[in-house]
């Protein structure tokens, strides 16, 4: 059985397959695809995963792409590793359906917008700073048409009324899981789990340094608990530590948390 996870930084989809993998205490190795270099657009990489975007999970050879899915998978495939704190996937249907409800929330409400602030602040400047006829160049190796279309928006800046309607999704979001975390745990109940990483990973974690006028701490003192909570985890803590860096290349987890 072999595992491997290509993957960015660990923040947003690179984070949340990884802390599975991490909680799991799945061996695998790590390969880092560097976006600065625009590597998740190459032939070899695209020759992977043909949508040109990271992460993908490759078992055996059975490529699996989409976060919410490779963790889907890595629940199906190794139903028996599993952290002290219970399954990540809670294993009555009623509870899977909870789950599945949040992850949806999160992927079709959260993951988008709060990524366009990411690239508004982030990707623009990369992007400002590369020649035209180069950026023309880069841009003709995007497969997908929408982030072809968000790599040039990016570049010049989202228009101030997107970047509204995102904070306000943003907003709407964090209201409903402050409400929700104050007569629940976790967000699919009982025990910590998918929907909580998925969350975790594309806003709990950064949201107070990303939007410091939302004021989250002060407002929102459950969402606050429950990240300081995740936080805590041992393999939380192991995956956010796990790739700061920039060189490329290859690592090789023995799942125990040791290179
Ligand atoms: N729905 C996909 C989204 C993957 C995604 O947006 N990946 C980003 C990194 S967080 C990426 O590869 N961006 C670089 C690009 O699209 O050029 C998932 O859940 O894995």
């Amino acid at each position: 059985m072999a595992l491997r996870y290509y993957h960015a930084e660990p923040l947003a989809n690179s984070l949340k397959s990884m802390i599975p993998l991490v909680e799991k205490g799945l061996a695998y190795e790590s390969i880092y695809v560097d976006l600065h270099k625009f590597e998740q657009h190459s032939d070899w990489f695209t020759a992977i995963n043909p949508e040109g975007q990271v992460p993908v999970l490759d078992h055996d050879g059975t490529i699996v792409t989409h976060t919410t899915v490779i963790n889907e998978y890595l629940e199906d495939v190794f139903p028996d590793a599993q952290p002290a704190s219970g399954p990540l996937r809670p294993r009555d249907p009623a509870g899977a359906a909870r789950m599945r409800y949040w992850n949806k929330f999160v992927d079709e409400h959260v993951m988008n917008y709060v990524s366009m602030h990411g690239w508004h602040r982030l990707v623009r400047v990369i992007a400002s700073a590369i020649e035209d006829d180069r950026f023309e160049e880069l841009m003709s190796h995007v497969p997908l048409p929408d982030q072809r279309r968000k790599w040039m928006t990016a570049r010049s800046g989202f228009e101030q009324k997107d970047l509204d309607h995102a904070t306000g999704k943003i907003t709407y979001a964090l209201d409903k899981i402050e409400a929700h975390l104050g007569e629940n745990a976790w967000l699919a109940g009982d025990s910590y789990g998918l929907a909580d990483i998925n969350f975790y990973a594309h806003c709990g974690l950064m949201v107070d340094r990303m939007f410091p006028d939302l004021r989250v701490n002060e407002t929102r003192p459950n969402i606050a608990a429950w990240r300081d909570a995740i936080g805590d985890r041992p393999a939380v803590k192991q995956a956010l530590a796990s790739e700061d860096r920039t060189q490329p290349g290859l690592r090789t987890w023995s799942g125990d948390g040791r290179e």
